[in-house]
């Protein structure tokens, strides 16, 4: 049989210890997983990590980080970690088995610690991710959310992650081997993708199919993908709608749980990896494959063809061959799709860019047929209404007595009258005595408030209504980490109160700067404390001499200039 159907080492206890393993893990200090653990886990249990055996040792970390291979040479590019908090690596002996659980308790496998350390993760973000910069998602993960101690060690599989949605079009590795021997299909060309498929993308990859004579699968990332992408459920929707325009019986899809590091050219190799681990033998591979977007000095983090080049040069240790992705454009004298390098001068060329397609669907525009197909449009049009529907968070950040409360109210009823939206204020004093009480002015007291005022807000804002939150929340990470967390289903909306400590100190309205020169009140935001000013905020307020009417008038300018509210 081909190579590239026989059946892959999986890592689930077998049957009959299953049941044991299960017990004991009952009894055993346990880690809970989170999301990105959950779907590395399950494709190190399924074979999609092939040929990992579990979360990788600190010598093949160092390896892979270094040179994109484990200790014993086998290539592997991207380090996959159990990063723990220091308190949980503090209660573990190396050698000892920890179970390893799913957010609701369930337990799913079992890790016998070997190794534990403290990664330079400096390191790890210039080579891994080239680059040690906030602006690229996973380098920003690195710092702001991975714990800070990594465990490696070898994994025992109990049973995979549950999930109740598509459940039709989830494969195992060797669930596809079996569905392409089934099929007889022996050249599979595979097609990631972490967006939805137009018009463009269904001629390429059916084209890639044809010239490669091969078969083809939709493999779209389930798992994690880069903040502020469309949600899964809508993309599978749209993807459905897309299949019914392949020859039937030459394309499958299939949805992979993997959580996507936007690493470019390392992450294209690792790609490849698991694609010939779920027994394709062709990948295509685009211009800026994974790319994660422009760095904080607004440069590509990567070059176009990097991935493409790094691919064709592992292409065999791989062990799938690269299919170039071509850009189609759409040729209005002949109404077809073509790759734009063969279009001879003189036709005209249409094309519709991601950010023109997400400004169409904000702004409730026109997309032509010729560039998607209507049911796909319409199902983006149901989970992106335009954005004068969408909820939305406007966040506040200053000192104490800088006026934030005082104009978030002002906002808060101009909003009311105006309708349409529910209206929620999350002002820092209110949140303090009904959602934070428990807690001090520590910075990690402070972070825990601001979080949890950013998960209501995140809420408030994916259900259609509008956050206003009026926090100090001093320290610029946790502001990124609220708007990305809002960011994920509206817009966030910062709005800087400026006001000097000097004024605020000047109007003491509520007596707090007194007591805190006298060191009756500690860790004084701007007293005795930090406060990190916002670089760029959506919209920076002045108050000295300044009306608080005119403030809030200033923000529903803002509002409307965004297309937030109509005019
Ligand atoms: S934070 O940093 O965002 O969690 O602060 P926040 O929840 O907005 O709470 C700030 C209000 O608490 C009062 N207060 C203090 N502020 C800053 N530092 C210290 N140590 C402190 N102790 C009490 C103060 O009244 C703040 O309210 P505002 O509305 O900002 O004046």
């Amino acid at each position: 049989m081909q190579s590239n159907l026989i059946t892959i080492p999986e890592l689930y206890a077998s049957g009959h210890d299953i049941q044991k393993t299960k017990i004991k893990a009952a009894e055993l200090l346990s880690w809970d997983l989170t999301p990105r653990q959950i779907c590395d886990l399950e494709l190190l249990m399924n074979g999609g990590f092939n040929p990992l055996k579990g979360f990788l040792t600190e010598g093949d970390y160092n390896s892979v980080v270094e040179n994109m291979r484990l200790e014993n040479g086998k290539l592997w590019p991207i380090p996959i970690t159990l990063d723990v908090s220091q308190c949980f690596a503090d209660l573990l002996k190396i050698g000892q088995n920890i179970a390893l659980r799913d957010q609701e308790g369930v337990i799913l496998a079992t890790i016998t610690v070997t190794d534990r350390w403290l990664p330079k993760k400096k390191r790890e973000a210039v080579m891994v991710f080239g680059a040690d910069d906030l602006a690229h998602p996973a380098v920003n993960y690195l710092y702001n959310q991975a714990g800070p101690v990594y465990l490696g060690g070898p994994v025992t599989g109990i049973q995979q992650p549950v999930h109740y949605d598509f459940r039709n079009r989830r494969n195992t590795p060797n669930e596809l081997r079996a569905y392409f021997r089934k099929m007889g299909w022996h050249r599979i060309v595979a097609f990631q993708t972490r967006n939805p498929l137009h018009r463009a993308h269904q001629e390429l990859t059916f084209r890639a199919a044809k010239e490669t004579q091969a078969n083809l699968i939709i493999h779209p990332v389930v798992g994690m993908t880069k903040p502020g992408d469309i949600d899964h459920f809508t993309r599978v929707r749209c993807y459905e709608a897309v299949l019914d325009q392949y020859p039937s019986s030459t394309t499958a899809m299939s949805l992979l749980n993997l959580a996507m590091r936007m690493a470019g050219p390392r992450e294209a190799v690792w790609h490849g990896l698991i694609r010939a681990n779920h027994g394709c033998t062709h990948f295509i591979v685009g211009r800026d494959h994974a790319g994660p977007g422009k760095n904080s000095a607004g440069a590509d983090f990567y070059s176009p063809y990097e991935a493409q080049e790094l691919f064709r040069n592992f292409q065999d240790e791989i062990g799938v061959e690269m299919v170039d992705f071509k850009h189609m454009v759409y040729v209005q004298e002949r109404a077809q799709y073509e790759p734009a390098d063969e279009v001879e001068d003189g036709f005209n060329v249409l094309d519709i860019s991601g950010t023109e397609l997400r400004r169409r669907l904000s702004e409730g525009l026109d997309i032509p047929e010729w560039f998607s197909f209507p049911q796909v449009v319409a199902e983006l049009r149901k989970s992106r209404p335009p954005r004068a529907k969408q909820g939305f968070t406007v966040f506040f950040t200053g000192y104490s007595g800088s006026g934030k409360s005082t104009i978030a109210n002002a906002l808060m009823i101009k909003l009311m009258e105006m309708g349409g939206r529910p209206v929620t204020l999350l002002d820092g004093d209110i949140v303090r005595k009904n959602l934070s009480s428990e807690l001090g002015f520590s910075k990690e007291h402070r972070d825990l408030n601001i979080r949890r005022i950013g998960y209501v807000a995140s809420e408030i804002t994916k259900n259609g209504g509008i956050a206003i939150c009026a926090p100090i929340a001093p320290y610029a990470t946790t502001r990124r980490a609220v708007r990305e967390e809002v960011e994920a289903f509206g817009a966030f909306v910062e709005v800087h109160v400026a006001t000097s400590i000097d004024e605020c100190e000047r109007r003491d309205r509520k007596g707090l700067y007194k007591l805190a020169r006298a060191g009756s009140i500690k860790e004084f935001t701007g007293i005795s404390d930090p406060y990190d000013m916002p670089v760029a905020p959506e919209l920076r307020l002045e108050t000295e001499h300044v009306e608080v009417d005119n403030c809030a008038h200033q923000i529903l300018l803002k509002l409307e200039n965004m297309g937030l509210i109509g005019a």
